[in-house]
């Protein structure tokens, strides 16, 4: 299996190179040591450095998976306002007082209703790794990533004001003379800076931020104006005399707008989310609808599941991920996957499995459909690899064929400008007939699809296949997640479910039949289970399904050992793997 290893982490580590730049010495630059000494910078040395598992871009920014959606992107923003972290136990006692002060002094700055950093508990599953820095560095990820992500703080990075400026990256923030509208107010001077450090002042691209204030010279993510000068003279030259130079680059404090665009983009003027709705044939546990706090579904015995257990209140007051439906499996037959094992419920072919963003930029989803979340996992058609290959597929297990109607349910995202093609296919008696087509830009989102499943023949069993086709160029990455096959009663029901669920509380609902208004009223209790009626069932003969792994029949695929060896290495190199 060595062999079939190396080509994985080969080309992972060439990529790394093409994106690194090499290590020289920063600029002077004022740190919040309080004397205002000229030192030499702590945030503009680390430019390219190549650290373990990463590289590092603009000066001090963690570049893990490539993906630049940053400032103003929700999705990227810490669930509830909360940043669970684990400090190195490297650390002296002096050193963890001056991290923590600076995270305290951080939520005080922005407002008690606002940004939380916590030591990470057992059920947060997204947080930062504060590093001790061996390697010297200074340097954070811009935004969540999804599992362990790292803050690096080397000693000489100990004051508040660069901790600051650090925190600012992992909450989400570029640096600000990087801004889209930057050449309104500053210009950059080319010629004062070397060739390889040049990208530490590309300006962002606007598909990737939103503007949330106005320009702020005196930002604490503003670089100095001979940042990476190699001449002494100035890098940034500004537009506006009246800016008081002294204070550009300053490494103290936040100003008053970095607190108020923490605030924006964590909209932390909202305090909660809707109500969540309801469960039917089942009860959501909630506790209060506040932004951060969390709610648990669980359906009545017999029956089944289908979409995320847990939802979290987001801070722009919606949900996190799918709304669930709880399924009676003893009413038709049905295949249900979530892709959120690696197992992916027995399809097979040659899409990604991932439950990170995907990294090429402008294409792909950020989070997974079921849970909007790292928890969750999807699949892909990687738009490199589709570059290569022209098409990819990945194809369902069997699903037995009990000669009724038989329909479908998924949700799919087609997002970039270059987007190639997506074809769904019914496989029955080894002759495809294809469902629908969709090709181009479908939006930046999942969005759900129905179709009816017509068949070549009257088979035993039947599959489903999709099929992505090389778009214009790599930004064509598409996803499916949350895939429903069944009988149409049964597709019909959950669709219909699912709108009950997630509009239940709204009194215009009420005018679906007189017996469901009564079952509404009887939900209203903020505190406990949320109980309904409805007939108990056993488990039948419907499939064994959770969330983790479901599935009629086996996966056809002959060397499936061969195939999960081949998985388990790359996943070592990449944390995504190919199917
Ligand atoms: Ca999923
Ligand atoms: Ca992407
Ligand atoms: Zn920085």
């Amino acid at each position: 299996m060595k062999t079939l290893v190396q080509p994985g982490c080969f080309l992972v580590l060439v990529l790394r190179a093409i994106l690194s730049f090499p290590l020289e010495d920063g600029r002077i630059d004022y740190t919040d040591d309080g004397l205002n000494t000229p030192v030499l910078s702590f945030l503009e040395q680390n430019i390219g450095v190549e650290v373990s598992g990463g590289v590092l871009r603009e000066g001090d920014i963690y570049v893990e998976k490539q993906n630049r959606h940053a400032v103003g992107n929700p999705r990227l923003t810490w669930r509830g306002r909360h940043v669970p972290y684990v400090l190195d136990p490297g650390f002296d006692q002096d050193q963890v007082n001056i991290i923590t002060t600076a995270m305290a002094d951080l939520h005080d700055l922005v407002g008690d209703d606002c940004i939380n950093f916590q030591q990470k508990i057992d059920s947060d599953r997204d947080y930062v790794t504060i590093l001790k820095g061996t390697d010297n560095g200074c340097y954070s990820d811009v935004g969540r990533h999804g599992g362990a992500q790292k803050l690096s703080l080397a000693p000489r990075c100990l004051h508040k004001g660069t901790i600051f400026h650090e925190l600012m990256h992992t909450l989400g923030f570029w640096h600000e003379h990087t801004r889209p509208d930057r050449d309104q107010y500053i210009q950059i001077n080319w010629d004062n800076i070397a060739y390889h450090k040049q990208p530490n002042f590309f300006k962002m691209d606007e598909r990737d931020v939103v503007v949330l204030d106005r320009y702020d010279f005196y930002s604490i993510m503003h670089y100095s104006m001979y940042a990476f000068s190699n001449n002494n003279l100035t890098t940034i030259q500004l537009s506006d005399s009246s800016v008081d130079t002294s204070r550009i680059g300053q490494r103290v404090n936040l100003t008053a707008l970095d607190t108020i665009k923490i605030r924006k983009l964590y909209n932390c003027d909202k305090k909660e989310c809707e109500n969540p709705g309801v469960l039917k044939n089942g009860g959501i546990s909630k506790d209060d609808i506040s932004i951060g706090s969390r709610i648990t579904y669980k359906c009545n015995d017999g029956f089944v599941l289908i979409g995320p257990s847990e939802r979290i209140c987001t801070d722009n007051g919606t949900w996190t991920g799918d709304t669930p439906v709880c399924l009676d499996p003893t009413k038709g037959n049905y295949h249900y996957c979530n892709f959120d094992n690696s197992s992916v419920c027995g399809w097979h072919g040659n899409w990604t499995w991932t439950s990170f963003p995907t990294p090429l930029q402008h294409t792909g989803p950020t989070w997974d459909h079921t849970w909007d979340s790292s928890i969750g996992a999807f699949v892909y058609a990687r738009g490199e690899v589709l570059q290569e290959h022209n098409t990819l597929h990945i194809i369902s297990p069997a699903v037995p064929n009990r000669n009724v109607d038989y329909c479908l349910t998924f949700t799919s995202s087609m997002h970039g400008e270059m987007m190639g093609i997506l074809n769904v296919s019914s496989i029955s008696c080894g002759d495809t007939v294809q469902l629908q087509s969709w090709q181009g830009d479908q939006g930046d989102r999942w969005n759900r699809i129905k179709l009816e499943v017509k068949l070549a023949c009257v088979s035993e069993s039947f599959q489903i296949a999709f099929e992505a086709g090389k778009g214009q160029s790599t930004e064509s990455d598409i996803a499916i997640d949350d895939v429903l096959i069944g009988d149409c009663t049964t597709i019909q029901s959950f669709l219909e479910d699912q709108e009950f669920n997630a509009e239940g509380t709204k009194s215009n609902y009420c005018n679906f039949t007189a017996t469901l208004c009564k079952w509404i009223q009887s939900s209203d209790d903020d505190f406990d289970w949320i109980l309904q009626s409805g007939p108990t069932r056993t488990f039948g003969t419907g499939p064994d399904c959770d969330r983790t792994n479901c599935s009629y029949g086996n996966s056809s695929g002959s060397s499936l050992s061969a195939l999960h060896l081949w998985l388990f290495f790359i996943r070592l190199c990449i944390k995504s793997i190919t199917l």
